[in-house]
């Protein structure tokens, strides 16, 4: 049995920070960063079914295509991703009710919509990137058990040599995207990258402002590493725990960005949520046709 502090349920029976119940949700998530972005999808639904809000957790279910979707959002960062994975994963996997983990596993589909910073110059503003591979420069994983079973090792070893990594900075980790998922994105306007996620906006993705960077050369060094033929593509904020909690759990995953800003021209589009939009549709009948 899962003590009370540990799997914390509210006074509705809903789980703590989403407010869900296992009824709430279907099996095909898609996770957004920024709740007007749940507000965007739900509108193209021909019908909505469940709508709550805490924090800046926004859930919505509903059909699109005949199907039943439930749109999350999760704010920004990893730290947050860690409070959604565990808590979609108790929804579906633990009675929560005799506290207890299921026999039968259910295994969810979960999509991440998000924006994202471009890091080759053949990558420009406006781009559609799917994520094969994430690489987490947030540490989350490291707090795991056994994760070295869900990673990439060989990646990890060459991007860490090639990089000098500074190993005050915490330890990265790689892993992959769900092919199952990936399967469903095959089109050339999809470009296939690497995605690093980082702790922080600024400092954690070498932007400097009035603070100088531990390690200055890092995203250059970001750059150029290549590693069986893959460059690493973006930058953001999430994609990795997504991807290291998920293969943990046995749930698919898969992130899509839409590029906004490109690191090496020093180019951006703050006007993209026409964008945005179609990228969403894209998505949507990809993941219901
Ligand atoms: C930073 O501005 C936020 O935007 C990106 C980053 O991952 C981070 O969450 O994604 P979203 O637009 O999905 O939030």
């Amino acid at each position: 049995m899962i003590g009370q502090s540990e799997l914390i349920l509210n006074n509705d029976g809903t789980i703590f920070h989403l407010h869900l119940k296992p009824e709430n949700i279907s099996e095909q998530i898609i996770l957004v960063g920024d709740p007007a972005r749940v507000d965007t999808i739900s509108s193209l639904f021909e019908s909505i079914e469940f709508e709550i809000q805490n924090r800046e957790f926004k859930t919505v279910t509903g059909i699109f295509n005949n199907k039943r979707l439930t749109l999350i959002s999760t704010g920004i960062g990893t730290d947050n991703i860690d409070i959604v994975l565990n808590e979609l994963d108790a929804l579906v996997n633990i009675d929560l009710k005799k506290r207890e983990i299921k026999d039968k596993k259910t295994s969810l589909n979960i999509v991440r919509i998000g924006t994202s910073g471009g890091l080759q110059t053949d990558l420009p503003v406006n781009s559609f990137v799917v994520s094969k591979k994430a690489i987490g420069f947030d540490g989350m994983l490291n707090f795991y058990a056994n994760r070295k079973n869900v990673c990439d090792l060989s990646f990890e070893t060459a991007f860490k040599q090639y990089t000098k990594w500074d190993n005050s900075l915490p330890t990265p980790y790689v892993v992959d995207a769900s092919e199952k998922l990936l399967e469903k994105f095959e089109s050339q306007e999809f470009r296939k990258g690497v995605t690093i996620s980082a702790p922080g906006f600024y400092g954690p993705q070498g932007r400097e402002l009035r603070l100088p960077l531990a390690v200055p050369e890092l995203n250059r060094k970001v750059e150029e590493f290549s590693f069986n033929d893959l460059k690493i593509t973006n930058f953001e904020m999430e994609c990795s725990a997504i991807y290291g909690l998920s293969k943990m759990l046995g749930h698919n995953a898969l992130t899509i960005c839409l590029i906004i800003a490109n690191r090496v021209s020093l180019t951006a589009n703050e006007n993209y949520r026409e964008e945005m939009k179609k990228l969403i549709r894209k998505v949507l009948n990809a993941l219901t046709n």
